[in-house]
């Protein structure tokens, strides 16, 4: 299949999720191209089915504001004529559900008729998607999607309580390459970070209100009082000033290390043994199931699709968004001694296996199969 790709190039997990469904297509023989405005983050190095193509917005005296969509939509029709695409799959609904109908528009008069496949991954819907100034034409957008999947049963359901769908909306959970990150930790590296054997922490997020950053530093500050430990914030954002401000109050400043935005993330989990995310909000919490991947079980609040992936007692624990003192207290049973870390860890790892991405792509494929 001839697959067009849309979807943001950044650290966010909407991209990354897309990004690593098209190597994954293009490892399969098919023909993957991308079309966003800067090459994916996570792309890596030359592959041959898989082609770039950069959206220019051209500037212009008139516009505040450049007109990404329209530009977006005018290189749909150009990329999909000139490769003869057989089908789009547009990652996150603003704007690219509504780019990827006015081309479906363009190319209709033209003779071509391009299935649209919209993947809603969680802000779209639950928070930007909802604002009246965006709400009309992301409802009309979705439903003019031939297929629309949604990346969790949380999302699925919240997408059917806020806005009026007329479609079946198919559920594709997000996936992982289990093999990835199945590392063995860097020693050198461990020694670096923790050079006393403590305990590492990690929270890796674009540090948006939502991720509730300064939880992570409170719960740390806590943990660290009775083991003693080092925190990794990886990713950036508009609250990483926030929360080492907070360090700093609380301090615990000198054992946290801000590491920014990261590309080696399998490197970063190898070593650590506690993933903490205290999101409002997470459709599905990509970030969590890599850790799990790697091995580090998740201290993660009860909010949205996280109770999908992170079970209770068994790869971590859940919580009350908010609940601060009873994450800590979950935190320190997990690392309270080697053995019980131990079988956290395994059991995390174990049951990441089932989101693994040697089944869920197949699943895609079948959806685009149903369009040609
Ligand atoms: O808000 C983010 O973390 C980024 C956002 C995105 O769309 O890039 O992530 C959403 O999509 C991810 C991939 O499907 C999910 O794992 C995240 O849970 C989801 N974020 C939220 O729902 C807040």
């Amino acid at each position: 299949m001839k697959i067009g790709i849309v979807c943001y190039p950044t650290f966010g997990g909407s991209g990354v999720l897309a990004t690593e469904l098209g190597k994954a297509l293009a490892q399969k023989g098919h023909l993957v191209h991308f079309i966003t405005y800067q090459q994916p983050v996570r792309l890596g190095s030359f592959t041959p089915n898989i082609f770039y193509h950069e959206v220019q917005v051209p500037t212009y005296p008139l516009f505040d504001f450049p007109p990404y969509e329209t530009a977006l939509a005018s290189t749909l029709v150009d990329v999909i004529k000139n490769n003869d695409l057989d089908l789009l799959h547009v990652h996150y609904a603003i704007p690219h559900a509504s780019a990827a109908y006015m081309a479906k528009q363009i190319l209709k008069k033209e003779g071509k008729d391009i299935p649209v496949i919209t993947t809603l991954h969680g802000t779209d819907i639950t928070l930007v998607g909802r604002d009246k100034t965006y709400a009309p034409v992301v409802t009309f957008s979705i439903n003019e999607s031939d297929a629309i999947t949604a990346v969790s049963e949380n999302l699925k359901a919240e997408t059917l309580s806020h806005f009026h769908i007329e479609k079946e909306i198919d559920v594709i959970l997000n996936f992982v390459d289990v093999s990835r990150f199945n590392r063995k930790p860097i020693d050198a590296f461990r020694k670096v970070i923790a050079p006393n054997g403590e305990r590492i922490l990690l929270h890796a997020s674009n540090f948006r209100k939502i991720k509730r950053v300064q939880d992570v530093v409170k719960i740390f500050a806590e943990v660290n009082k009775k083991i003693p430990s080092k925190l990794l914030f990886v990713g950036d954002g508009p609250e990483r000033n926030t929360a080492e401000d907070l360090s700093r109050e609380l301090g615990v400043c000198d054992e946290i290390r801000f590491v920014g935005k990261q590309e080696q993330m399998e490197d970063i989990l190898a070593i650590a043994d506690l993933f903490l995310l205290t999101s409002e909000y997470e459709s599905f919490g990509l970030a969590a199931l890599e850790a799990m991947a790697a091995g580090v079980p998740v201290v993660s609040t009860n909010a949205g699709g996280l109770g999908e992936i992170n079970i209770d007692g068994i790869t971590g624990h859940l919580s009350n968004v908010g609940d601060v003192e009873n994450m800590t207290a979950q935190a320190l049973q997990i690392l309270k001694d080697d053995a019980t870390l131990k079988g956290f860890k395994e059991r995390a790892a174990q049951h990441s296996q089932k989101f693994d991405i040697h089944f869920v792509v197949p699943q895609y494929e079948k959806l685009y199969e149903r369009f040609l």
